[in-house]
C-alpha cells in the first residue's frame, strides 16, 4: 500500500477544522528545499463565524547575512473537495519572509494531543513527492505522549517520510 504516491497518501477522515483550532508545538519536522524554519516553531489556527480557517505561525529563521530571528508567519486556507486537504497562501509579518501557496494536508489526529501534517511542494516524474516538508505537531510543548508516538511513527511511514524528520527544540527563542 506504501507506494509513495502523494495522490494515494491517506489524510485524516472527515477532519473536523473546528476540533483543530489553538496552539500546535512543532515538536518535528521535515524540511523542503531552500529556506525554512529552524526550530521553535509553534503555530495557532482558528476557524471565523464564515467557516473560514486561518493560522499564525512562528519561529526562528535565519536569512540572507546570517541573521537570526523569529519569523512571525500569518496564512488562510483554500478549502478543497478533501476537508482534510488545504492550499495554504502564507505570507510574513515583515517583506524579507517567505511567502507562498502550499499544500497544507491534515494527515491525522486526534485534536487534543498530536497532529501529522504533510506539503509536498513538487511531484516528481513518477509521482512520488521530490521536495516537501511536514510537521509533526503536538498540544504539549514537551512532545508526544508514548501512545501516540506509535501512531505518529506509522503514519511517517505511510507518507514515506519514515527517518527524515529532526527534532524541533522549543527553547524560548521566540516567546515575547
Ligand atoms: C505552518 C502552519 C500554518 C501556518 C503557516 C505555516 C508555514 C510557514 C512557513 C514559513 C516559512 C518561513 C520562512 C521565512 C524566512 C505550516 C507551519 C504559515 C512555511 C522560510
Amino acid at each position: 500500500a506504501h507506494d509513495c504516491q502523494v495522490s494515494n497518501i491517506p489524510v485524516k477522515e472527515n477532519f473536523d477544522k473546528y476540533r483543530f483550532q489553538g496552539t500546535w508545538y512543532a515538536v518535528a519536522k521535515k524540511d523542503p528545499s531552500g529556506l525554512f524554519l529552524l526550530d521553535n516553531v509553534v503555530a495557532t489556527y482558528n476557524v471565523d463565524d464564515e467557516g473560514k480557517m486561518s493560522a499564525s505561525a512562528y519561529g526562528r529563521v535565519i536569512i540572507l547575512n546570517n541573521w537570526e530571528t523569529c519569523a512571525n508567519m500569518f496564512a488562510s486556507f483554500d478549502e478543497t473537495p478533501d476537508p482534510a486537504k488545504f492550499k495554504l497562501k502564507y505570507w510574513g509579518a515583515a517583506a524579507y519572509l517567505q511567502s507562498g501557496y502550499d499544500d497544507h494536508w491534515v494527515i491525522d489526529t486526534d485534536y487534543d494531543n498530536y497532529a501529522v501534517h504533510y506539503s509536498c511542494r513538487e511531484l516528481d516524474t513518477d509521482g512520488t513527492c521530490l521536495d516537501g516538508y511536514s510537521f509533526i505537531f503536538s498540544r504539549h510543548p514537551s512532545g508526544l505522549r508514548p501512545e501516540d508516538q506509535m501512531i505518529v511513527t506509522q503514519k511517517k511511514q505511510e507518507i514515506c517520510l519514515l527517518g527524515k524528520y529532526r527534532r524541533v527544540a522549543h527553547n524560548g527563542f521566540c516567546d515575547v
